[in-house]
């Protein structure tokens, strides 16, 4: 595929640089982007993002998205279709939906001239996004078109005890190391829970080693140190290092508070964006549309061989069912389409995509077997 505005073309008008909003579950990520959104419609003159909803299974988004995976994938749908359970229909519906991603960027960078954020939401479990196959081709594809920041959304209040903390920041430092975009670190609800103790142990190892010695269970019945102790100490030290490669601003989603310091450092990664993820674009770009081809060729070759074991089931239906070259025109491409929301006069519009997979004649859209 090719793009038309790449972030290595030199034109006038930036390229708008994409923010992926990732985080624990309930650490506030959809109420941090619409925040984000209210903030920049607010600006003088407002400058609306382009919203993407990853998330399947959420009842309410307290945002308006310009695509939004819920209108192409029904999560309810897909659960009992192939029996799973939450996680793993949601892991199904972002598989699904990561086929048609091409689709998506071709959208997004339509409106490459008219938006300066676009912003992904993710779903709510965070390793279903960090962990799997198709989280990473969504962050590859989109971190090839377009400047890419990685916001990980930290639930403040819930960060307070060392060993908690800690283990949030091997998290992140696990999904820097993967993703290697700009990475900033958002505490969030610091209405509840200011940030500057965080502040204090990231600046300082020491600081908060002596946190770890005040927490209970730190030294066993010697009064030796714990070998949980003992380990979080020299985790802080490595820690340290990764601390440098990072922004660091408290935000409360709730009030705004510290949303133009958020905005700040997004500005700062598209410089570091461009200074050390640009040099990799083009080798990224063309994993980009590779693994975009693996992935539709993929999901096509388990639909023809399910179509074939449906044949060799029922001859008699099999022989019925020809393709007829005249009936090309109605399905054009025959591909399900992402939706811009934005765009589209029929919002609502609902694809059931798990339809397809069974084969139900009429109602099929996939392009059928030649
Ligand atoms: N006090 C406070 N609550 C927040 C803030 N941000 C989010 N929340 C609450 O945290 C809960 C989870 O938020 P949500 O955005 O759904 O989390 P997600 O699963 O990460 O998308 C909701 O009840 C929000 O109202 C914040 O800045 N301050
Ligand atoms: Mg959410």
């Amino acid at each position: 595929m090719d793009s038309p505005s790449s972030a290595a073309s030199s034109s006038t008008k930036k390229m708008p640089i994409t923010i992926i909003v990732i985080g624990m579950a309930g650490a506030g990520k959809s109420t941090f982007v619409q925040r984000i959104n209210s903030y920049l419609h607010s600006q003088n003159p407002p400058t609306p993002p382009y919203i993407l909803n990853l998330d399947p299974a959420v009842t309410h988004v307290p945002y308006e998205a310009n695509i939004d995976i819920r209108d192409t994938i029904n999560y309810q749908e897909v659960m009992k279709q192939y029996n799973l359970g939450p996680n793993g229909g949601i892991l199904t519906c972002l598989n699904l939906f990561t086929t048609k991603f091409d689709q998506v960027l071709d959208l997004v960078e339509k409106r490459a001239d008219s938006v300066d954020y676009v912003i992904l939401d993710t779903p709510g479990q965070i390793e279903i996004f960090t962990w799997s196959a198709s989280g990473a081709i969504i962050t590859d594809a989109v971190a090839s078109s377009l400047p890419t920041v990685v916001a990980y959304i930290i639930d403040t209040p819930r960060t307070t005890a060392p060993a908690t903390f800690m283990s949030n920041m091997l998290y992140a430092c696990s999904i820097l190391y993967k993703t290697k975009l700009p990475f900033i670190l958002v505490f969030n609800k610091t209405d509840v829970q200011p940030h500057d103790f965080a502040l204090g142990w990231m600046a300082d190892f020491e600081e908060f080693q002596a946190a770890l010695a005040t927490h209970s269970g730190t030294r066993d019945a010697e009064g030796e140190p714990t070998y949980m102790n003992s380990l979080m100490n020299s985790m802080s030290l490595v820690l340290d290092e990764f601390y440098k490669n990072l922004k660091t601003v408290g935000v409360s989603s709730m009030t705004g508070d510290g949303v133009k310091d958020f905005f700040a450092a997004v500005d700062a990664s598209r410089e570091e964006y461009e200074k050390e993820y640009l040099p990799e674009l083009q080798k990224a770009r063309q994993r980009r549309d590779k693994s975009l081809q693996e992935v539709k060729e993929d999901s096509m070759n388990r639909l023809l061989s399910d179509l074939a074991i449906d044949r060799e089931k029922n001859p008699a239906a099999a022989a019925l069912d020809r393709w007829d070259p005249d009936e090309e025109g109605e399905d054009d491409d025959g591909d399900i389409n992402i939706i811009d929301r934005s765009e589209d006069p029929w919002p609502g519009q609902y694809v059931d995509l798990t339809r397809a997979r069974r084969h139900e004649g009429q109602g099929s859209n996939w392009p059928r077997p030649g």
